[in-house]
């Protein structure tokens, strides 16, 4: 796997927003910020993973998932946190492990996993999946068996034969620099690697330099916060790290005037393959999949798919395997 050489990293400049404040660029970032202490496990790990896949011609993706923190402290007691509960990157995992991919799982530690997602973060207590069998030894329910069976089956199966690995972050930091391996990393599969960023990662951040040692005092009064724009990351992603992959970038936004716009606007900034745009209120049941020079193509869950618990992800997999096929062979 390619080392981290010093052509894959950004000279170290600024650039400035649209109000004028300064924007530091991705390599300013890392030389400013500690890297966090599982990124060498993680390193070795997705090299294992992504050498056994390319072996056998396995095409990998990288999902990322969930929401980053933005400490307040070095020693962090407080954080700003967002909505993200990571059901989109769990749910695209499951669909994308069914067409046939390899998936590394880059999600916010305690966010939802594939499968798992069922019993974690259902209307049911975990513990209620159990009943005492004669002896008082632990069983599973019955009403649960099948279920379990399968979604257990298809678990096993996608970690025993090299198909799932997950890796984790929690900080926007921990996100960035374990972004940066591990596109390093998977950039050496080209076209056969797709990168799912459905992340949801904070545009503000409080540089580690201008940050409270300790825990902020209350005894100080109120609380004022100066928080930086975070680099943009995807621009050296697309331009640096994995130039010859699928790239596909989520937007969000909660002004529908802004959605499809801003889609636009990032695709012609970043120059990747793909924008799948949402609302915050309407994201489990339609999506808008965004192409440069492209009609938009809207997939929405019919109101009896939405009853029976059908997830999106299976349209929004199914409609991308087909585009990242045939942007396979196109080039
Ligand atoms: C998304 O838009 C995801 O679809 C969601 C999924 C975060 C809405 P949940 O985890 O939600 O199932 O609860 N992700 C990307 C959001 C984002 O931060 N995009 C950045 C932006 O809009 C660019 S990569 O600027």
């Amino acid at each position: 796997m390619p080392p981290i050489s010093e052509q894959n990293r950004q000279p170290s400049t600024t650039s400035l927003s649209s109000k004028g404040d300064k924007v530091i660029d991705p390599s300013t970032y890392f030389s400013t910020h500690v890297p966090p202490s599982n990124l060498n496990a993680s390193k070795i790990l997705v090299s294992e993973f992504v050498s056994k896949n390319s072996k056998i011609n396995r095409p990998v993706v990288l999902v990322t998932s969930g929401g980053t923190t933005v400490p307040l402290e070095n020693n962090t007691v407080r954080f700003i946190d967002n909505f993200s509960n990571g059901n989109r990157g769990a749910a695209s995992t499951e669909r994308l492990l069914e067409e046939g991919y390899a998936v590394i799982f880059m999600h916010r530690e305690h966010s939802l996993q594939p499968y798992n997602r069922h019993y974690t973060h259902s209307a049911e207590r975990f513990l209620d999946y159990f009943v005492a069998g004669e002896n008082g030894e632990v069983q599973i329910n019955l009403k649960y068996k099948e279920k379990i069976q399968t979604d257990f089956e298809k678990y096993s199966k996608a970690i025993n034969n090299n198909q799932l690995l997950m890796v984790t972050f929690v900080t926007l930091s921990d996100y960035l620099f374990l972004l940066r391996e591990v596109s390093l990393t998977l950039a050496a599969m080209k076209r056969n690697a797709m990168f799912y960023l459905a992340a949801a990662v904070s545009d503000f951040f409080i540089p580690s330099h201008n940050m409270s040692e300790h825990k902020i005092q209350s005894r100080e009064g109120n609380l004022t916060l100066e928080m930086n724009q975070v680099p943009k990351f995807l621009k050296p992603l697309v331009m640096n790290w994995a130039p010859d992959s699928y790239i596909v970038s989520f937007k969000l936004e909660t002004d529908p005037e802004l959605l499809v716009p801003k889609a636009r606007h990032a695709l012609s900034n970043y120059g990747h393959q793909i924008v799948i745009a949402n609302m915050l209120h309407t994201r489990k049941t339609e999506v808008w999949l965004i192409e440069d020079k492209k009609e938009s193509h809207h997939l929405q869950l019919d109101s009896k798919e939405a009853a029976n618990g059908v997830d999106i992800e299976l349209l929004i997999i199914q409609e991308l395997v087909k585009r990242h096929k045939e942007w396979i062979n196109k080039n």
